[in-house]
């Protein structure tokens, strides 16, 4: 083994950015920088060497995060590049985990976007160290011919805005990163209060620091303020550290005194400009118009030369284009690959100092408060392991930990030959059971502590697996495997290599059929796994699949198995019908899933469905008074009762909507709502770092101030009172545990009729949120009746009743849609058998109606579902924020087809300094596909969109409201006389994909209604 192995010398980095922000074309002069042969640097900034995939290159995006291994000024710097485009960001997710560092890139002229917004959040959330690109700066000279003062004020805006953006995360402001664009332009900034902005200590990022480089990737030119700093130091008798801290923000040089001073210290009516404008971007100016323009003074680039010593073969100065003088003279005095490595170098951490810091994020510290369970052997050893990951402990013998983020295929015959020794290899041989595939599937994988080897036996440990626990359903999370090869990635390219060493990247071979997306690795079992990397969106644009010919079902079915585990974010499921369905993140993605099916998995034709777009149900929300709808909740009234067949258990349910922003906060917070829920963060408590929060509390007092959200009147203390009484009498939310929707036990004083009892258990998740305290928890349970049979009749039933409240959840009466921001109050009583026959009788009524558990189960469902028709039932679509960019000319056009589209349009702006106007709009999910493609068509591809899924969101109309319309009307109305039911279209639609009865349903009275049901 190596003994000059230096781990203190290795970075490992990801580049992030918004699409087409110029991240490939970075890469490209990295690697070319890096010598080795791999890119000629002529070839730079044009090849997008780290898109070799075909259709990356033909669409001109990334779709795949891809690293490669440089060296520079003997350091190695594994970088990896990643996709810009919402549909892949995912894989921005999977980079992330394994980097250290990010630089985050933001186009000069095109500002912050969505995806600017999205890849801080998630640098934030991995706890990587983030520098700043600022690129493209040659649009701002050359496009929109800014002066050097213009320019600078952008760039200023920009550095404050990705600040404010960061220092919001810090904060924990925002729920979502739609939240926190619509919270308004973090930059905007008056020029009076600049000042203001530059002195801010807390910012993450600082010119006059070295985090921020200023760059142009496609011309291979970028600097730090340190680069100016040095050169300037002797010519204006200043040390370099005092003039990097003044060559940003309001700091002048009078010449006369040749003192540097603040806005404070200038003469009244001084034409001074900042340092950073005279001294950095005016001569950038005159380097551009000297080059560009015809008439441009040559002599200043022969100056140029000869001060700073630059060699350039003169063949490249007698070129014809201007451009490409241009471009080696900037390229030769400020190279952008030095620039940025040697920032990468300063500011971002080791993989030693960083795996300390990210440790906490990683493997988080397992309180164990339960004694009873495992031994103490075994959280030793998984302490050891930690430590070792924390220190990123390299020697041979120390256990051996790796993080896999993602699997993906690469065709056998792209697989290296030859092996670490140069013998010949046969790459078919292994991959047991896919043999008949020519496809490999490698692991993306880093390195925490210890070394692998190729050959070694490991763990692979899944998100599940518990150290701590036996048994069978311990087991299917862990499993052994033998690594088959390690290879170095350097792009497409694979070098074989025997062995890695803890903070390196490596892909491994021979693990193809133990993981699917993501895995921890480890020598021992004794080792927890680590955390679960986060996603930005998830997949929902869902198709069903079939082959052409039904004969190839068995390689769909395959092709399928072999896309799901070869991308890391599709989700392939089979439909209640049997369909097979396929899952992506947009229409981008599910393209190119489509063709990788087609091409390489499944090689067979196939017809996809349109898009299965999912929706949700709710009823009307209290527009005026909420206060009103919460009291009757209470009362006696307004209810909904079903009785079971066999009469014996009465069924009565009230029903409520909750606040939106409850309901808002319930979705976005399921995965801790799991954990809570499930006990988790009782049993095992993260500790250290940001993480110290209590989540259980936060989470508690988020849904506080949701539900005070809503009130605005006068009524605010009563209605709080009520929602307090409300939350602490949560049974269980649902469907399936987490979602959207409560079950509320009846209250405490509600008496049984008669010797009747009714079902109830303890408010379980109030208790686990901490609504209620477990010594007011020991509430009698059914004081009042003395029947003890019959009260353990009821307990027994508790479980019908939540199941029946979690069926009738996950799909609602309207179109078999999961229910969406309800709370339902449900009172189920069961009185006893009147006499002995009865009891006796009742095995036989039991074949007559089925069991008694199934019949209650049944009546909630059915309640609770007429519940909602009864209380003037809504849709609920998805929508997605929408973000336009369209030079003005095509704003026609462009508005066009977002009226089209049901599009609600929230913000319109001139991008200041630039022809193109920037759109912010809601459009439906239903109303999306093919929206991307008809925008391009109609703006002959000037104007662009990118969608994020943004909220849930109630179509104010009545599905029933038309009382009796033909269905071609419906379909084919012409809008004149009959207002089109968008609703209601959007129910059928979806009924009649699902083979459920279309209804003509006519509403007299809240509580009556006449049904004709006609098969389609
Ligand atoms: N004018 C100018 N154009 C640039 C600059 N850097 C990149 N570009 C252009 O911007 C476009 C997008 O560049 P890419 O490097 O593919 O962008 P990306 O961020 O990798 O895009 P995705 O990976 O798809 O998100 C290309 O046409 C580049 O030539 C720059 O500094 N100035
Ligand atoms: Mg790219």
């Amino acid at each position: 083994m190596d003994d000059s192995y230096d781990c203190r010398s290795i970075r490992n980095i990801c580049i992030l950015a918004h699409v087409d922000h110029g991240k490939t074309t970075l890469a490209d002069h990295l690697i070319a920088s890096s010598g080795g042969g791999v890119l000629h640097p002529k070839q730079a900034g044009r090849l997008r060497f780290m898109d070799y995939l075909d259709e990356e290159q033909r669409r001109a995006i990334t779709m795949k995060s891809s690293s490669i291994c440089l060296q520079y000024k003997g350091s190695a710097i594994n970088l990896i590049d990643s996709p810009g485009h919402m549909d892949f960001c995912s894989e921005v997710s999977t980079a992330s985990r394994l980097s250290d560092g990010g630089l985050v890139l933001v186009d000069a002229v095109e500002g912050v976007h969505i995806q600017t917004h999205a890849v801080l959040r998630q640098a934030w959330i991995e706890k990587l160290t983030p520098c700043l690109v600022l690129n493209k700066i040659d649009r701002l000279i050359v496009e929109l011919k800014l002066s050097p003062m213009e320019a600078y004020n952008r760039l200023q805006r920009i550095v404050h805005e990705v600040n404010s953006i960061v220092s919001t995360y810090k904060s924990e402001k925002y729920l979502s990163d739609v939240d926190s664009i619509l919270a308004g332009p973090a930059g905007e900034v008056s020029d009076e209060n600049q000042d203001f902005i530059e002195d801010d200590e807390e910012d993450t990022f600082q010119p006059q620091k070295g985090n921020v480089v200023f760059a142009c990737a496609l011309d291979g030119w970028g600097f730090g303020i340190c680069e100016f700093a040095e050169f300037y130091a002797s010519k204006l008798g200043a040390s370099s550290s005092s003039l990097q801290k003044a060559l940003w923000g309001p700091r002048y040089f009078i010449p006369k005194t040749k003192m540097i001073v603040g806005k404070k210290g200038l003469a009244a009516g001084s034409k001074a400009r900042p340092m950073f404008v005279q001294f950095v971007l005016e001569p950038l100016w005159q380097v551009y118009e000297a080059a560009l323009d015809v008439n441009g003074d040559k002599k200043i680039l022969e100056k140029l030369i000869k001060s700073f010593n630059l060699s350039i073969p003169p063949r490249e100065l007698q070129n014809k284009d201007p451009k490409l003088v241009l471009q080696s003279v900037m390229s030769r005095w400020l190279p952008l690959a030095d620039a940025v490595l040697s920032m990468v170098i300063k500011h971002m951490p080791d993989p030693i100092a960083a795996q300390s810091f990210r440790v906490s994020r990683l493997l988080p510290k397992r309180e164990i408060l339960d004694n009873t369970v495992g031994d103490s052997d075994v959280v030793a050893e998984a302490e050891i392991v930690r430590k070792s990951v924390e220190t990123c402990d390299s020697q041979p013998e120390s256990p051996c930990v790796a993080f896999v983020s993602k699997m993906f295929a690469v065709p056998i015959k792209m697989l290296p030959q030859r092996g670490v020794n140069g013998d010949l290899l046969n790459n078919y041989t292994e991959e047991g059971g896919s043999g008949d595939s020519d496809e490999c599937f490698l692991a993306f994988a880093r390195i925490f502590s210890g070394v692998l080897h190729a050959g070694q036996k490991v763990f692979v440990l899944s998100a599940l697996y518990d150290p701590l626990k036996s048994g069978d359903s311990v087991q299917k999370h862990i499993q052994e495997a033998e690594l088959h090869s390690l290879y170095l990635m350097m792009g497409q390219g694979l070098i074989p290599v025997a062995s890695v060493r803890a903070g390196n990247l490596v892909a491994i071979r021979g693990l193809g059929q133990h993981i699917l997306k993501s895995a921890t690795i480890s020598s021992t079992k004794n080792c927890w796994p680590f955390s679960s990397m986060t996603f930005q969106v998830s997949p929902t644009l869902k198709v069903a699949i079939e082959p052409s010919d039904p004969v190839d079902m068995a390689a769909l079915m395959k092709g399928l198995r072999l896309l799901n585990r070869a991308d890391p974010f599709v989700e392939v499921s089979v439909s209640a019908r049997g369909e097979h369905v396929l899952a992506a993140a947009g229409e981008v993605h599910l393209e190119r899933c489509i063709k990788d099916l087609k091409e390489r998995f499944a090689k067979v034709n196939l017809e996809i469905s349109p898009p299965l777009v999912s929706f949700r149900e709710t009823i009307e929300g209290e527009l005026s008074n909420p206060f009103e709808k919460l009291k009757s909740l209470t009362g006696n009234s307004n209810y909904i009762e079903r009785v079971t067949p066999n009469g014996r258990c009465t069924v009565r349910v009230h029903i409520l909507k909750l606040p939106d922003a409850l309901t808002k906060l319930l979705d976005e917070s399921s995965d801790l709502l799991e954990d809570i829920i499930a006990g988790k963060s009782i049993q095992v408590k993260t500790m250290g770092g940001q993480d110290d929060d209590n989540p259980v509390e936060s989470l508690r007092k988020r849904i506080m101030d949701a539900v005070e959200s809503e009130v605005t009147d006068g009524n605010a203390e009563k209605y709080k009172l009520l929602w307090e009484n409300l939350l602490k009498r949560i049974w269980a939310l649902g469907p399936r545990q987490v979602g959207p929707n409560m079950l509320l036990l009846p209250e405490t004083t509600t008496k049984e009729t008669g010797p009747s009892v009714i079902i109830r258990s303890s408010p379980y998740v109030s208790e686990r949120l901490g609504f209620i305290n477990s010594n007011e928890l020991e509430l009698e349970i059914n004081p009042s009746s003395t029947n003890q049979q019959l009260i353990q009749e009821s307990e027994s039933l508790r479980s019908s009743v939540l199941s029946g409240f979690q069926v009738a959840t996950s799909a609602g009466p309207l179109c078999d849609e999961p229910m969406w921001g309800l709370a339902f109050v449900i009172e189920a009583s069961i009185s006893p058998f009147e006499s002995e026959t009865e009891a006796i009788h009742q095995q036989s009524q039991s074949d007559q109606y089925g069991v008694f558990s199934g019949q209650v189960m049944t009546a909630v469902k059915e309640a609770c579902k007429a519940a909602l028709l009864q209380r003037n039932p809504r849709i609920v679509e998805g929508m997605y924020f929408c973000e336009l960019n369209t030079p003005t000319e095509y704003l026609g056009p462009m508005y066009a087809v977002l009226a089209r589209r049901r599009a609600r349009i929230l913000k319109e702006e001139m991008q200041e300094g630039s022809p193109l106007f920037t759109v912010h709009a809601y459009v439906p999910v239903a109303e999306s596909f093919g929206f991307a493609d008809e925008l391009r068509r109609w703006t002959s591809g000037a104007s662009s969109a990118l969608l994020v899924l943004s909220h849930w969101e109630a179509l104010p109309e009545d599905p029933f409201f038309v009382p009796k319309t033909e269905e071609e009307k419906e379909e084919f109305g012409d809008g004149s006389s009959v207002l089109q039911n968008t609703a209601r279209k959007l129910i059928d639609g979806v009924r009649r994909r699902k083979g459920l009865p279309v209804e003509e349903k006519v509403v007299q009275h809240a509580t009556k209604q006449r049904t004709l049901a006609r098969k389609v």
